[in-house]
This record gives structure tokens, C-alpha cells and sequence, in this order.
């Protein structure tokens, strides 16, 4: 019976690692493993694994296990998932000042785009959500949209009519309704059928989800180059899991948060050109289109999203931010 103590001793020590050891949960759409918001998380996982000697890791569902983006971010928003990666699209609703970085023809360029996701907006940003219940770890590159179709879209003219695919987000919606095309919000997953039954003629996104990460460019096969948005990643953390951690934990995650960044901007820059060159070789048509014509069209959809004076001193910080 002398270790009976012991075994008691020991079960408990266990009991208290289950508790504190973990492995989060997080989700991710792409398909494709190299997909470089997925290969952030892993990097983000190793680099909290060594800070807590083996005590926190994360495992990454990409391909759309866990659920469609807005699935899991309700998922997250009640505890019963840690973290997703999303693009910033679908808190559109959830948290007003996401809308911001969605806006289209916002940013300048991706140097831009980092100096207002790195500064002030991107903590107001970030404050917003954590109001809603969401952690926002970090923004990753997502590079810029552009609509690809069945025939060439050469200025807004040419979407009138169009059945275009957009994100779950009344934003989205509003863009693609002032190009007077035809909205249709659907989740990432259903876009390759929908444009293969012709239940939308067209959708937008950046090279590499058009690419592999969702197949598009095997259906639609003019890229036409709009650059309308660079609606940022987003890599969300659940607050009712977060608010039970220590805080010496939560320095952990946001700091290994933090240093996948830099290593997804790297990643996404190379994956970006790779993926365009890509599509090229396989028959995508790169159009190059008159922009102005689609940037022209786009006042209403300010006066709708940038609304209030709150929204429309952000989007004049970022106009600012040189
Ligand atoms: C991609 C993004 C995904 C998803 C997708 C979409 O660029 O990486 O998270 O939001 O766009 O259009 O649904």
C-alpha cells in the first residue's frame, strides 16, 4: 500500500498537466497544405511549443474540417473552438471597424496595407472584436482580389448582369452590387460547383485561391485584373478560452502569434508569384482591365459602410498613413 500515496500523487500531477497542457484547435478553408495562412499556424505552433517547453501546441484543420468560415467563427465565439483563420470578410458583420481593411481601392499597395494592419487601425480593429468575444492574433497577407470569369471583364460595363460569387458579408454584396453585377454570398467551399453548374458566371480572389487553394482557374478562365480589395487574414482566438489561460500563456501565444507574420508576409509573397505563374501555364488569360471605370462606381458603398464618424476617421487614417 506504501504507493498507493504515490499514485495518488501522480494521477494528480497528471490531472494538472491535462489541464494546462493543450493542444488548440484551429481552422482553416484552403485545401492545399503549403497554403501559407495554414503554414503560419503550424510555424506559429512550433514556436509556442519550444517557448512552453512542450506544455502549448496547435493543430491546424485546413480543408474546411472544422466548418465554413462563418461556422467557426461562431464556433469560437462560444468557447467551442480555440482558433480559426478567416479572411476579415465574414466579421464584417460581427465587428463594424473589420470593414474597413475590405474596403475597395483602400490601400495603395501591400506596404501600405502592413503599416495600417501594424499601427493604430489595426489595434482599433483588433479592440472591436475583442469586444465581440475574438482575440485577433494577427493579419496575414492575402495579397489583392480581382474578379475571374467566363469572358473577359475589360471595364465595369462588362459586369453588369454577372452573377458573381462574393463572401458572406453585406459589404461584399454592396461591391459587387455597384458593378451592377448580381451578388451571390456563399461560403468558399460551394464556389468550384457553383461556377461549374453556372449558378454564378464569375467570383473573385487572389491568385493562389484561385489557383490551387480552390481550383477556380479550371472553369473560369480570364483573370481580370481589378485589384478591387486587400481584405486581409485574420487569425482569431476565442475570448472564453483565452480569459481562462494565464497570463504568462497568453505572452506565449501572442508572441509566437507574432512571429508567424513576418514568416506568412515571406511565404505569401513567394506562394503568390508561384501561383500565378501557375494559372498562367495552364491557360488563365491575365486581363488587364480600366480601373478606374470600377473605382468610380464605388462611392456608395463609403457612404453605406463608412458610416458613421467613427468609420469615416478610419478610413481617413489609413488614406493618412503614408
Ligand atoms: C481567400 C481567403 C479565404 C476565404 C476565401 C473566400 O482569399 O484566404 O479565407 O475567405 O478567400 O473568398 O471565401
Amino acid at each position: 500500500m506504501k504507493f498507493v500515496p504515490t499514485l495518488v500523487a501522480l494521477a494528480a500531477a497528471a490531472a494538472s498537466f491535462a489541464v494546462h497542457a493543450t493542444e488548440f484547435k484551429s481552422s482553416d478553408v484552403h485545401n492545399s497544405d503549403d497554403y501559407p495562412t495554414v503554414t503560419a499556424v503550424r510555424f506559429m505552433s512550433e514556436q509556442l511549443k519550444q517557448a512552453s517547453g512542450g506544455k502549448h501546441s496547435i493543430k491546424v484543420f485546413n480543408k474546411g474540417a472544422l466548418g465554413t468560415e462563418k461556422e467557426t467563427i461562431d464556433q469560437v465565439k462560444i468557447g467551442a473552438l480555440d482558433m480559426t483563420r478567416v479572411n476579415i470578410s465574414p466579421m464584417n458583420s460581427v465587428c463594424a471597424k473589420t470593414n474597413i481593411p475590405v474596403l475597395p481601392f483602400l490601400f495603395r499597395s501591400v506596404e501600405h496595407l502592413h503599416k495600417v494592419l501594424d499601427g493604430p487601425i489595426g489595434e482599433e480593429i483588433a479592440k472591436d472584436c475583442e469586444a465581440q468575444g475574438f482575440i485577433v492574433l494577427a493579419y496575414y497577407d492575402s495579397g489583392s482580389r480581382s474578379i475571374y470569369s467566363k469572358k473577359p471583364v475589360r471595364t465595369v460595363a462588362d459586369t453588369k448582369g454577372m452573377k458573381i460569387r462574393v463572401q458572406q458579408s453585406d459589404l461584399w454584396v454592396a461591391v459587387a452590387g455597384a458593378m451592377g453585377a448580381n451578388p451571390t454570398p456563399m461560403p468558399a467551399g460551394e464556389v468550384l460547383t457553383a461556377l461549374r453548374t453556372g449558378l454564378v458566371d464569375a467570383a473573385e480572389n487572389n491568385y493562389p485561391s484561385y489557383g490551387s487553394g480552390f481550383r477556380h482557374f479550371e472553369v473560369a478562365k480570364f483573370y481580370n485584373k481589378t485589384e478591387h480589395s486587400m481584405a486581409p487574414e485574420v487569425l482569431l482566438f476565442s475570448k472564453i478560452v483565452w480569459d481562462k489561460l494565464p497570463k504568462a500563456d497568453q505572452d506565449m501565444i501572442r508572441a509566437a502569434a507574432k512571429a508567424s507574420v513576418p514568416f506568412n508576409r515571406q511565404a505569401w509573397a513567394a506562394y503568390e508569384k508561384k501561383e500565378f505563374d501557375m494559372v498562367k501555364a495552364a491557360g488563365t488569360e491575365i486581363i488587364e482591365v480600366d480601373k478606374k471605370s470600377f473605382q468610380d462606381v464605388m462611392v456608395p458603398v463609403y457612404d453605406k459602410f463608412a458610416n458613421t464618424p467613427d468609420l469615416k476617421r478610419m478610413v481617413k487614417a489609413v488614406q493618412d498613413t503614408k
